[in-house]
């Protein structure tokens, strides 16, 4: 396919609308993780598509909310430096009524880069077709929008009247990624992600939002086993026997749900060791969050 125009969009919403579901199921791949809980995503992450000659650019971002720690200021200033630097925003929100603080930021920073952006009215399987007629006069009152698409990332619906409203942001250029890409993301970051979502998904509260994870070593051997060695970072002592469980059986549970993830997508047995260390409030600790890769570039 011989690709002509590319589209840049950055996917920007409060947390948990389903920013990373959308980004994952327009790729068609997985390169988000998600989960039911907020702040699941921390830093930018690229989505690629190519279609019909167009090479879409989609910058999943963090949730936009009020930041409680350092981490929190990062992942706030990923959604402003991403807002500026494209073609147009796609903002997600919830099928209600109600701009709240985070969807009126966004309005606001939207309104200040300039850009066209569409309105992505996510989970309209979870409401009733009439009731999106007041989420729609609710946004048309507070922005003009290029469009507004009602849409479940979770079913599909939707996606492809928004791409074609995506389409009309591309410009003509030179490809920006190979066509086989789905991510810009490292293969190191991938698999301490997959191992966060396995977190996520199995504990509660503030364990795994206190989490990082930072892979030691990561290689495929000759016989197609990849080895990886992970360490799973968290803020508290009592964290960590929560994290172990029983008997281990939380570790492993974690560990057993992340090899299989990983397995499918390296297409190969998998080995992974996971330790765990405590790193007193290491959210607000600058210097240890620049090792797990929440830095500014
Ligand atoms: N019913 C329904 N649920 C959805 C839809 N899209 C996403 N979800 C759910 O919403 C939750 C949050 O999804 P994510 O994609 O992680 O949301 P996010 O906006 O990326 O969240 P953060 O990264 O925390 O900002 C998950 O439980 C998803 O399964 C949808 O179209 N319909
Ligand atoms: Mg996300």
């Amino acid at each position: 396919m011989e690709i002509t125009k590319t589209a840049i969009i950055s996917v920007v919403g409060r947390p948990n609308v389903g920013k990373s579901t959308l980004t994952n199921k327009l790729v068609g791949r997985k390169v988000a993780i998600v989960s039911n809980k907020p702040q699941t995503t921390r830093t930018r992450i690229t989505g690629l598509l190519n279609k019909d000659g167009c090479q879409y650019v989609f910058l999943d971002t963090p949730g936009l909310h009020k930041p409680r720690s350092r981490l929190g200021d990062y992942m706030v200033k990923v959604v402003e430096d991403t807002v500026s630097e494209v073609d147009a925003a796609a903002l997600v929100v919830e099928p209600v009524a109600n701009i709240g603080a985070p969807e009126e930021s966004l309005i606001r920073q939207i309104e200040a880069a300039g850009i066209p952006a569409v309105l992505v009215i996510n989970k309209v399987d979870t409401v009733k077709n009439e009731a999106l007629l007041a989420v729609i006069a609710a946004y048309a009152a507070r922005h003009d929008f290029a469009a507004v698409v009602p849409v479940s990332a979770r079913t599909g619906k939707g996606l492809d009247a928004l791409l074609s409203e995506f389409e009309k942001f591309a410009l003509e250029g030179p490809q920006l990624f190979p066509e086989d890409m789905v991510s810009d993301q490292p293969e190191k970051q991938v698999a301490a992600e997959v191992i966060r979502e396995k977190m996520l998904l199995l504990l509660d509260r503030e364990v795994p939002h206190g989490v990082a994870v930072g892979i030691e070593h990561m290689e495929t051997r000759e016989d197609g086993l990849t080895e990886i060695h992970a360490t799973i970072y968290c803020e508290k002592a009592s964290h960590k026997g929560i994290i172990i469980g029983k008997g281990g059986a939380m570790l492993k549970k974690i560990g057993e749900l992340a090899r299989r993830d990983l397995e499918r997508d390296l297409g190969g047995k998998v080995y992974l060791n996971l330790w765990i260390k405590v790193k007193e409030d290491w959210r607000n600790n600058q210097y240890q969050m620049r090792n797990f890769g929440y830095q500014d570039e």
